[in-house]
């Protein structure tokens, strides 16, 4: 039988059959060993093919096709570990809020190199807006200034008081989508207020630290009654960069991309180079310093 991986909790992982109905898999041995380096060599939204065990009830997972596309990072602290967030997507969105939590522009490029590296369309959501003062509501038109010119759609939503959340769930429609971010941005709060029969857990910010307190433990798919699927995760504290060459990164970075015909040489990594259009583009405010200032600090990440 086939299906797609909706959810793992390291044991059990549930496949989802195209009529829908749902089974509780193991994984046959031998994956085990071939995705060590990965802490989930199974992830959400994977395409598997599975048996179902003579109970009836359970399923063994056979097969792993082959991903269109997936995103992955790696803890800073714990190098060596890379997670699989979610594969096969269509889109994938970070939330973001510029208080309680705070994220920051540093993680926000990383996310988007990543989804920008495997071709995955990514957008910014900025929540809780309910919450803007005069400067963040500044800080957030800067922001998206920025991020809209580099060539990510952004969107401003309030979960909390519904403020746009139509225009979200209109994106989802017929798509695989992921939520990704920081614990407390509000991911399983706008997944709800997007379909409310989900009720997913949410948890308070800590008043001490203003930060969310990993409610969310697993990554889950949900099917959207409107058509289509949505992806809740983990918050995550960083996001490290894997499997980036030194001259693939600026690639990554669409509005450097773009002027790399206007640069002298074409394999401009736009750093100390002459004739660099990326680094004219500074002084007239085409390209961002705070996105450069990214760039330089991803490819400094590479050995
Ligand atoms: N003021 C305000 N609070 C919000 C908004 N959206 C979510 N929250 C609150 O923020 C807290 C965290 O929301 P969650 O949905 O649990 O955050 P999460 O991103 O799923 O967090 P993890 O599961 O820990 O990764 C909850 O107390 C929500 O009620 C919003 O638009 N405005
Ligand atoms: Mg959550
Ligand atoms: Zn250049």
């Amino acid at each position: 039988m086939k299906g797609v991986v909706t959810k793992s909790t390291g044991s059990w992982i549930t496949v989802r059959s195209e009529d829908g109905m749902r089974t509780e898999c193991r994984l046959k041995g031998q994956f085990r060993i071939r995705g060590l380096r990965s802490t989930n060599p199974v992830a959400i939204g994977d395409r598997v093919e599975f048996e179902k065990q003579p109970d009836e009830d359970t399923g063994v997972i056979t097969h792993i096709l082959e991903r269109d596309n997936y995103i992955i990072r790696k803890s800073i602290n714990l190098s060596r570990t890379t997670q699989i967030l979610a594969a096969n997507l269509d889109h994938a969105f970070l939330i973001v809020t510029l208080a309680r939590p705070k994220t920051s522009t540093g993680f926000i490029d990383r996310f988007l190199v990543t989804a920008t590296g495997y071709y995955i369309p990514a957008s910014i959501i900025f929540n809780k807006i309910d919450l803007y003062d005069e400067a963040l509501a500044s800080r957030e038109v800067k922001l998206k200034t920025i991020y809209e010119h580099a060539g990510y759609p952004c969107y401003s939503v309030s979960a909390l008081r519904g403020d746009h959340v139509d225009r979200v769930s209109n994106l989802l429609k017929g798509k695989t989508s992921l939520f990704s971010g920081h614990s407390g941005a509000g991911k399983s709060a706008l997944i709800t207020a997007i379909q409310p029969n989900l009720k997913l857990k949410t948890g308070l910010i800590s008043e001490i630290h203003l930060k969310g307190k990993h409610t969310t433990t697993f990554a889950e798919m949900f099917e959207l009654t409107d058509g289509g699927f949505i992806i809740d995760t983990p918050g995550i504290r960083e996001f490290g960069l894997i499997d980036f060459e030194k001259n693939e990164v600026h690639r990554c970075f669409p509005e450097m991309e773009r002027l790399l015909p206007q640069c002298r040489y074409k394999n401009c990594t736009h750093t100390h180079e002459p004739g660099c259009a990326v680094k004219d583009a500074l002084e007239t405010g085409d390209v961002s310093r705070m996105r450069y200032n990214s760039y330089l600090s991803i490819l400094n990440d590479k050995p």
